[in-house]
């Protein structure tokens, strides 16, 4: 519409601006609403390699999805009421020509008014309060039972070491737990600890984060329900290579756990065809930070080798576990992980290929 067109008031021309800039704002908020809505079942639903945070399948998992449920009832319930009535008034009581000439009634003080809005949101506060107290301690206390699994859990940059003091276990990164079955529950109880900086344990569908804290052990439990792969990853920001520390925990059946516990306390294969690559690892630095047991290297500051061949992953899920990814790493771990601590050795190439003859046989 022309501006200059005559019979038009300053103020029309006004409110009518007003009125096609509030429409493509309108249309904007509409769309920004069908994207969230298009996004739920995507986000919903666990994406092949990321964690499900959704899918809760363990008891403190579950607890606290019931409660995060619950919150987000209530504070939903609040924002529809409060959105509804801030709708339902702004259409309701909108500029209209006719009120041009007076003001709208002014209200000062209302005690009903004021009592209402500070007792209601106490009581909802004080409810939020006690349901989330209330599942803390009853994941917190729960008493550990006699038949469960001990895992000490200690996080370096930028990798998980784990300790399974009953059993004499020690492995990285990926971490073996024993499904329960119905009616008779297998829980893990794991103690949290750190070689260097904070770390935070966490796999969502299995329970909530909790911190690894220098000099402060913290605990945690799991019991997964389902065989399966279960993955997560450092929750704290604890370094350049923070990203790339993940977690995979592996929900045995009893059969396939007994397996893995077995096979896990057999000293390292000594196979003779790859004696050249394990020469290389003993007369090299490897050993003084790695261990693999009935050999001479013994070192704590990397992961244990003893097993490698029988995780998925290397270098905390940064790379699948092959024998070209193991020659790339050992040439140089920062083509997957900038930052990792552990360096370049300069080995020759034939080193190398010793070296990775003679991991691949660490069954
Ligand atoms: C200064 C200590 C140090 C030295 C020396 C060292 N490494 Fe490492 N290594 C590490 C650390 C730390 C990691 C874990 C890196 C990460 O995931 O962030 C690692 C990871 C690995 C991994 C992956 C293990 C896994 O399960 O994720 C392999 C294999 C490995 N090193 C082999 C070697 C070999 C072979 C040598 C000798 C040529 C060697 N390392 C020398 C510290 C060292
Ligand atoms: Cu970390």
């Amino acid at each position: 519409m022309p501006a200059d067109r005559p019979g038009h008031s300053d103020r029309t021309r006004r409110t009518m601006h007003q009125g096609l800039s509030l429409a493509s704002i309108r249309s904007r908020i509409c769309l920004f609403f069908w994207l969230c809505l298009a996004a739920l079942p995507a986000s919903a639903q666990a994406a092949p390699g990321m964690p499900g945070m959704l899918e809760a399948d363990s008891t403190p998992a579950r607890e606290i999805m019931g409660l995060s449920h619950f919150v987000l009832l209530i504070t939903g319930s609040i924002f529809a009421v409060v959105g509804g009535l801030l709708v339902y008034v702004i259409i309701r009581f909108r500029a209209r020509e006719a009120d041009a000439e007076h003001e709208p009634a002014q209200v000062y003080g209302s005690v009903q008014v004021e009592l209402a809005w500070t007792v209601i949101p106490v009581l909802i506060v004080v409810v939020l309060f006690l349901t989330t107290a209330r599942i803390i301690f009853a994941i917190q206390d729960a008493p550990e039972p006699a038949s469960a699994l001990d895992v000490t859990v200690i996080g370096h940059q930028f990798w998980w070491e784990f300790r399974y003091p009953k059993l004499g276990i020690v492995t990285a990164n990926e971490l073996h737990v024993p499904v329960g079955t119905p009616g008779k529950p297998f829980p893990t109880y794991l103690e949290l600890l750190s070689a260097d900086v904070d770390h935070s344990f966490w796999v969502p569908q299995l329970g909530g984060k909790t911190d690894l804290i220098p000099n402060h052990p913290n605990k945690m439990w799991i019991d997964p329900e389902k065989p399966g792969v279960y993955l997560g990853q450092c929750a704290q920001f604890c370094g350049v290579e923070h990203a790339k520390m993940l977690l995979r925990v592996y929900a045995d059946t009893p059969e396939q756990f007994e397996a893995w516990v077995k096979n896990e306390q057999r000293p390292g294969a000594q196979d003779q065809a790859v004696e050249a690559g394990r020469h290389v690892f003993e007369t090299q630095a490897c050993m003084n930070c790695h261990t693999i047991s009935g050999t001479a290297a013994k070192g704590t500051f990397g992961p244990d080798l003893t097993h490698m061949m029988s995780r998925a992953t290397i270098a905390a899920g940064a790379a699948d576990n092959t024998p070209e990814n193991l020659n790339a790493w050992i040439k140089n771990p920062n083509d997957f992980k900038p930052g990792a601590l552990m360096p370049v050795m300069q080995l020759s190439d034939e080193q190398v290929n010793e070296l990775v003859a003679y991991l691949s046989t660490l069954h």
